[in-house]
């Protein structure tokens, strides 16, 4: 019976093991390849991440499963062996663990600044500027953008052009969107791109990203902002520059919509 709970005990790492190897050729990942650039990168950290756990996981199971097997083959009457702890292993697995966690926090630091610090965002987006601003609010995200051919400011202006719960953004290039929020936080989550970045109030924060593939990607709130927090899905439409453009046009068009089809002559 000794024998069967050390078996069990080495069990659990080696079914470790054997879901660590078999997983990748399998695709036992995210739910879906990321979508940006920035992605891949993120999901670089968390295959790291992944790994050194896993590394750590079989490491340590294996170990107790070591013990609990040279225990078993004792003889029942045999002494036990009572210690105060041992000076090397607590200094060992102290300083291991530090160390890999200083390595983590290194190894991250140029995906983080790329991602977060205004200065190392690309080149283009900072010479476009924000394409638009997406303002959460409970519970929908109101998307402004600049009247064609104008500069998006911080404040509106008239002649913005609005819409909600969908954001329409061109393909293939870094662009920039200004995240706000008008009353409590929440968080701007493009699960396929790997993008989040909490809205806090009073502060305007830029958020870039690049989609190289036309198509649509979900836009949720992953801060949990209130009853209806559930219902903030919306999408992010990538599409073609131009296509972009005809669709600001055409929601300006319906913004000046007066309800008449001919302009009224006087007679
Ligand atoms: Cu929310």
């Amino acid at each position: 019976m000794k024998k069967f709970w050390a078996l069990f005990f080495f069990f659990w790492p080696a079914l470790a093991l054997f879901v660590c190897l078999v997983a990748p050729s399998n695709g036992w990942w995210f739910p879906s390849d990321p979508k940006s650039p920035m992605g891949v990168r993120i999901d670089g950290l968390f295959y790291l991440i992944l790994a050194i756990v896993a590394l750590v996981f079989i490491a340590t199971q294996f170990a107790l499963g070591w013990v609990m097997w040279k225990g078993a083959k004792q003889k029942a009457d045999s002494k036990a062996e009572y210690s105060h702890g041992n000076h090397s292993l607590e200094l060992i697995w102290t300083i291991v663990p530090a160390f890999v966690l200083v390595f983590i926090a290194l190894y991250q630091m140029d995906v983080w600044a790329e991602f977060r610090v205004q200065t190392y965002y690309p080149e283009q987006t900072r010479k476009d500027g924000p394409i638009a601003e997406v303002t959460a609010r409970q519970f929908e995200w109101r998307i402004r953008y600049p009247a064609p051919g104008e500069k998006l400011t911080d404040e509106p202006v008239d002649g913005d052009v609005y819409y909600v719960n969908e954001l329409h953004v061109p393909t293939g290039k870094p662009v920039k969107i200004n995240l706000r929020t008008q009353d409590v936080q929440h968080a701007f989550f493009a699960p396929q791109l790997r993008l989040k970045q909490d809205a806090v109030p009073g502060l305007i924060i830029p958020v870039w990203f690049e989609i190289p593939e036309a198509g649509t990607y979900d836009l949720l709130c992953a801060e949990l902002c209130g009853w209806g927090h559930y219902k903030m899905r919306a999408l992010i439409v990538a599409e073609s520059e131009d296509a972009v453009k005809e669709h600001v046009l055409q929601l300006q068009a319906d913004q000046n919509e007066d309800g008449f089809d001919e302009p009224v002559e006087d007679e």
